[in-house]
């Protein structure tokens, strides 16, 4: 496995393998043995369909011309593409000539791309031109200018002053593949600390989980799979997803954002038949089929994922979409827990699935580390063929995110059915979920502490109806001067190119921060109080 890396255990390896869990397959090629598939239309947009047979020669030339510009085997690639066929061209090619892709989401700024180049060593950034105003080049030169590893910029559609992707390609030549145990891409972590955290996952373990999702999902060659949220998290990308849906030989289609006007005219155009949400898009997708004439028949399972289902939307989307409801709760560092298509509805509405292979191991133990009593919440913990063993390039984190014998500590506070369904009831980590959003909390409060109107700050989750919790930033201002006002902090923070999800959503400015018996910062007075005052909005 890649240096920096924690390869499971040999022994455990083997097991897998021996099960058939791990296979030789490698991502960014289909299993072989589907002639008929070169015609079959493959990746669809709003305004292109590529066939599988077009799909693999872009993506041979690209491969060839990555090649050529020095990017090979091992290097370290942030993609932070919309979802465009280019995303998927680059992502096949970055695949097959074993060059690891580092998952950005659209909404990163300079800051977190600076962060993921620093973390991953990246020599590359592949990004789009303008999308919504937002000139992604311009942020690459102040990238380039903050960190010491990129050389090179590979621009969708206008290159400004780099390299145009189209521009890249090159004659398709003989590549050696990459082995199904070597690391075949980064995803990254909803996270708990103040840096990023990249996620290995190897080519075996997402074959894996692609093969096993689709077969939970009923994903196959009449499948046509839209991904509405971001490629680049791994619930669109690979629940199954497109890269689930493109190794079943189905369709993968690609929207530009979730909003109802983007997908509802593909949903009818393309007859797609699964796609993922997070929770706060629900009801608007309930809304708007109201008024929307497009026909969503062909629509059989709509996941939901990220954050909480509340069960009133839940037992709506069944006669108000006319499909089937799936509860995904998923993690990027990899267990995947599931609602069957065939369960019962009380599990389908109220809990978030179970684990999706019969390999995954689950406790769900108490603050001591002892299991609790079955149907008890406790912290879940997981290991699994496509459960990490450890963050890349980040000895000091794993050792506290992963118990000695190889378990990984989600932070999740759940509670187990009889049927091995389990219930999200919290969470122990510092992080606010802004539906499905994650926002460190520590991030957050660096930021904010390095402001020069901030003395003390603490990040909390107030409720919300819509987003499930909005950030709370509970300010100590520093000095005589007037506080500052939340639009001031979040102007500030975009400023020094944070992304738009991570500026706080309130503010409370008080005296000093209340302190437990240890002298830690209290969060859960603080989380009641910024509640209260907080309540009604802004
Ligand atoms: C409550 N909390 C949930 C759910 C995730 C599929 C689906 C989601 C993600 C994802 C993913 C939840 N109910 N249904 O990667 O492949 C919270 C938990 C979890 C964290 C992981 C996938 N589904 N969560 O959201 O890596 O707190 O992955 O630990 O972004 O989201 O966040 P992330």
């Amino acid at each position: 496995m890649l240096e920096n890396c924690v390869p499971w255990p040999d022994e455990t390896a083997s097991a897998y393998r021996q099960a058939g869990y791990w296979t030789d397959e490698v991502l960014g090629r289909w299993p072989a043995g589907d002639p008929g598939r070169a015609g079959r239309p493959a990746v669809v947009t709003a305004g292109r369909t590529l066939t599988y047979a077009e799909l693999d020669r872009a993506a041979d030339r690209r491969a060839a011309g990555l090649l050529d510009r020095g990017i090979g085997r091992g290097d370290r690639v942030i993609v932070q593409l919309p979802n465009d066929i280019d995303l998927v061209v680059c992502l096949f090619a970055l695949l097959r000539i074993g060059a690891l892709p580092v998952f950005a989401l659209p909404a990163h700024r300079t800051m977190e791309i600076g962060d993921l180049v620093e973390a991953s060593g990246a020599r590359a950034y592949l990004c789009a031109d303008v999308v919504l105003g937002h000139d992604f080049r311009a942020m690459a030169a102040e990238v380039i200018k903050r960190t010491s590893t990129l050389t090179e910029i590979f621009v969708a559609g206008e290159p400004g002053d780099f390299t145009a992707l189209a521009d890249v390609d090159a004659e398709p030549r003989a590549i050696t593949p990459p082995a199904p145990g070597d690391v075949a891409m980064f995803l990254l972590s909803g996270g708990t600390t103040g840096k990023p955290k990249l996620i290995p996952r190897t080519h075996a373990d997402y074959a894996y989980q692609l093969r096993a999702s689709a077969e939970v999902c009923g994903v196959g060659p009449d499948s046509r799979v839209l991904a509405a949220l971001p490629v680049g998290h791994n619930f669109p990308l690979g629940c199954p997803g497109v890269l689930g849906a493109l190794r079943a030989g189905g369709v993968a289609v690609l929207a530009p954002s979730p909003a109802p006007d983007d997908c509802f005219p593909l949903i009818a155009s393309a007859g797609v038949t699964m796609t993922a949400l997070v929770p706060p898009m629900v009801p608007l997708w309930l809304e708007a089929v109201e008024w929307l004439p497009d026909d969503l028949s062909s629509l059989r399972v709509l996941q939901v994922g990220g954050a909480r289902l509340d069960p009133v939307t839940a037992a709506r989307v069944a006669d108000g979409l006319g499909c089937r409801l799936q509860q995904v709760f998923g993690m990027a560092e990899g267990l995947l827990n599931y609602t069957r298509l065939d369960d019962p509805p009380e599990l389908v509405l109220t809990t978030q699935g179970r684990p999706l292979s019969p390999a995954d191991e689950i406790r769900i133990v108490a603050p001591d580390g002892t299991e609790v009593a079955p149907g008890e919440p406790g912290e879940l913990l997981t290991r699994g063929p496509y459960t990490l063993r450890g963050y890349y390039r980040a000895p000091d984190i794993n050792r506290v995110r992963f118990t000695e014998d190889g378990f990984f500590r989600t932070g999740d506070v759940v509670r187990a059915r009889p049927t091995g369904h389990l219930e999200v009831v919290g969470r122990i980590n510092d992080v606010v979920n802004r539906g499905g959003e994650k926002v460190p909390a520590q991030e957050l409060e660096e930021l904010l502490t390095a402001l020069p109107a901030v003395a003390g700050a603490a990040v909390v989750p107030v409720p919300d109806p819509d987003m499930g919790e909005l950030t709370c930033a509970c300010i100590v201002a520093r000095g005589a001067q007037r506080p500052p006002e939340l639009h001031e902090i979040r102007g500030a923070l975009s400023e020094r190119g944070v992304a738009g999800f991570k500026l706080p959503d309130r503010l409370v400015v008080l005296d000093r921060l209340p302190v437990t018996a240890v002298g830690k910062i209290d969060k859960k007075v603080l989380a009641a109080r910024a509640a209260a005052l907080t309540s009604g909005g802004e």
